[in-house]
């Protein structure tokens, strides 16, 4: 494909699906209207553009769909944590490796109310819980559906990321309220086997399917550090960017090299083609929500900016991601203050002003 067309194998994608701010409902009608296929050659080329031709695009196709200077808050929250039968060789949680995690149980209603509080106390929109299951059991799910009342209530989005779902318990969950659900497809499908082999990758779009039919939103992204190629990097975009409709929220996770895990010792990626994972996110899912997600913390301020640029327009915030760290409140709020970003004043700021 000749580089000048780059930006239009999504031609019907970029020019048939209006500058909209909420994106998943008006999305997912347009797309399956105007289903796109994005070969992983296609996705190569983007990524191996000349940088400032690539930084360009994305913010071209980023300023079409979204408004200037908009960063959406999301604060996580581990409900359940450690002692994952599975065997992913990036996540501390797994029981197989010896990375100091302490296994803990599901948490209270009262527990999880407060983290949420807190977190919109400090500004967050969207508030995600994460368990360390493989997959849940109905009785799991029935609590998990409690805890997503008991956020709604407090006027949050909520997400939520359990495993592998069935049919009847993404249902439960949507009957519960739940805006989005979390099952990222981390790699392209050729580079899954080396990183875990307790699950298939089928297992995991057969799960996204059960999200998609019952309603919820589709949150799904990947990692990228973990030894994979430019190749894979480009096969993960193409496999997300191919989802029809493609996901309404895109995590893009550095690798958290946890001492323990079998990736412990994978060699970082350079942060510029970091941020060109970013940047083909964002011109591959022109309207999808791209999560600057775990790993800011070895990133820094400048390459942050850069992956703003790009197209990231959300991020975990809050001084912990599930079990490892993440850049503090007052931090984040620094950095998108200097960069001009507007974000919600804290209730602190609203009490001082009243
Ligand atoms: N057990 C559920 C699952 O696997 O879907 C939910 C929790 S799991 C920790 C959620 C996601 O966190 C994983 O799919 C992976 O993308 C991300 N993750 C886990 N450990 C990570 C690490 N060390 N660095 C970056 N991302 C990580
Ligand atoms: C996602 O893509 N990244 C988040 C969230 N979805 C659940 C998790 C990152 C985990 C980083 C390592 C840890 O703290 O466990
Ligand atoms: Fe378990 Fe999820 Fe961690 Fe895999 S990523 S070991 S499924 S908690």
């Amino acid at each position: 494909m000749p580089q000048e067309s780059l930006l239009t194998p999504p031609e019907s994608v970029a020019h048939a699906q209006p500058v909209h701010f909420a994106p998943p409902v008006r999305r997912a009608q347009v797309a399956a209207s105007a289903p796109q296929r994005w070969r992983v050659e296609d996705v190569q080329a983007l990524l191996n553009l000349p940088f400032n031709e690539l930084l360009f695009r994305a913010q071209t196709v980023h300023r079409a769909h979204w408004p200037a200077g908009d960063i959406e808050l999301a604060t996580l929250l581990s409900v359940k944590t450690g002692g994952c039968p599975e065997n992913c060789g990036y996540c501390p949680q797994s029981a197989g490796f010896d990375t100091g995690v302490q296994a803990q149980k599901l948490m209270s209603v009262d527990e999880v109310r407060h983290a949420a509080q807190a977190a919109k106390d400090a500004g967050a929109t969207r508030f995600c819980m994460g368990a360390a299951w493989r997959a849940p059991k109905d009785r799991d799910i029935e609590k998990v559906a409690e805890l997503v009342r008991t956020v709604k209530d407090l006027g949050l989005q909520s997400c939520a990321t359990l495993g592998m779902l069935e049919k009847h318990q993404a249902v439960a969950l949507r009957d519960a309220g739940l805006d989005y659900y979390n099952h990222n497809l981390d790699t392209a499908p050729e580079h899954y086997a080396a990183i875990v082999d307790t699950r298939s990758y089928q297992d995991r779009l057969d799960t996204l399917a059960h999200v998609r039919a019952a309603g919820i939103s589709v949150c799904c992204g990947g990692i990228v550090g973990m030894g994979e190629t430019p190749v894979h990097r480009a096969g993960l975009i193409a496999q997300l960017a191919n989802l029809d409709p493609y996901p309404e929220s895109v995590p893009i996770n550095s690798l958290v090299r946890v001492p323990g895990t079998p990736l412990a010792d994978a060699e970082p990626i350079d942060p510029l083609d970091f941020v060109r994972v970013i940047a083909v996110a964002r011109i591959t899912m022109p309207t999808a929500r791209v999560r600057l997600s775990a790993g800011r913390q070895q990133l820094g301020e400048p390459v942050q900016a850069l992956c703003f640029l790009a197209g990231a327009n959300s991020i975990f915030y809050g001084d912990k991601l599930l079990v490892t760290g993440n850049p503090d409140a007052d931090a984040d709020r620094r950095l998108l203050d200097k960069l001009g970003y507007a974000t919600r004043p804290i209730s602190i700021e609203q009490d001082e002003h009243a």
